[in-house]
């Protein structure tokens, strides 16, 4: 069909062919495992399988921020997923999260390991083992769970739908970036609106909501998404802004983004995470050569 002609869907949808987008390579309409691959297994308790991406990042930066708390059974070895080269579909990983998605981790600090996945889950799952970073009155957790899965909803919109039609699709389609810059920009607004009557999300304290926002809007908002920033007017939201700074300069944020990292500067990029001393001594620009 030339490229011009109206698309007119068939009765029936086949996958036939890679549909040319950036990441098209390893999507298929089927689940399940496609290689057998044991995962590695460290010495702490947690086992992390992740990459930096934001949805990763939320859960180095919890562990990183229990870590500074005192919490020492938060110590976790962090493996390098590569989604990229489809190593989410290996039957190690798969075994841990059967829907193929970083991040997944395994606490193996109990009689049985317990695997848990989807991000919300994760960082739910380390707020009550530890008891940090979630309210216990009964207003204010009802608030942040509201902010928590307020993410996992709203961000789907912001990266499947306005990133990837305004950065990664193989053609500018007016109607589908119009229809995701909207929606992110009325997103970016109720973020903004919060944030302007309270300092955090769940309220007065930084919690496992904002651990879950940042990694997202707190980029977006920075211009480091999707190099978007001017197209979508992000220092308008000054709100936000305010919020992505405060939490931006925390020192278990500055660690946890890094953790996982197999992109940008080497100093940032530290691949895998078994130690404390590891971002000291482990990053890209101190392992290779430059
Ligand atoms: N709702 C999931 C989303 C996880 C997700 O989309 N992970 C992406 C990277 S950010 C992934 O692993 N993609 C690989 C793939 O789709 O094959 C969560 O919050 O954990």
């Amino acid at each position: 069909m030339s490229k011009d002609a109206p698309y007119i869907p068939p009765k029936i949808w086949t996958f036939d062919k890679e549909n040319g987008g950036a990441f098209a390579g390893i999507n298929r309409p089927t689940a399940g495992a496609r290689h057998e691959k044991v995962l590695p297994v460290g010495r702490h308790p947690l086992q992390l399988y992740s990459l930096a991406t934001p949805n990763g990042v939320k859960v180095t930066v919890m562990l990183e921020e229990l870590l500074a708390l005192g919490h020492t059974g938060a110590e976790y070895d962090a493996w390098l997923i590569r989604i990229n080269e489809g190593e989410q579909f290996g039957s190690g990983f798969v075994e841990i999260n059967p829907n193929s998605k970083i991040p997944a981790l395994l606490d193996r600090s109990g009689e049985k390991p317990i695997r848990v996945f989807e991000s919300g889950a994760i960082l739910m799952h380390l707020a009550e083992k530890f008891g940090a970073f979630l309210p216990t009155e009964t207003g204010l957790r009802a608030e942040c769970l509201s902010w928590l899965f307020w993410q996992m909803g709203a961000a789907p919109y912001l990266g499947g739908g306005f990133g990837h039609f305004y950065a990664y699709a193989p053609e500018k389609i007016e109607y589908a970036i119009d229809r995701f810059a909207m929606e992110v920009k009325r997103q970016l607004d109720v973020l903004d609106r919060r944030l302007a009557e309270s300092p955090y999300l769940a309220g007065a304290d930084y919690t496992i909501a904002d651990i879950a926002v940042w990694p997202w809007y707190g980029n977006l908002v920075k211009g480091q998404a999707y190099n978007a920033g001017e197209f979508l007017q992000v220092q308008d939201y000054t709100h936000v802004l305010r919020w992505a700074d405060k939490i931006g300069e925390r020192p278990a944020v500055q660690r946890g983004r890094m953790v996982n990292r197999s992109f940008g500067d080497p100093a940032t990029q530290l691949h895998e995470r078994h130690d404390a001393d590891d971002f000291l001594t482990k990053t890209q620009d101190k392992l290779v050569p430059e």
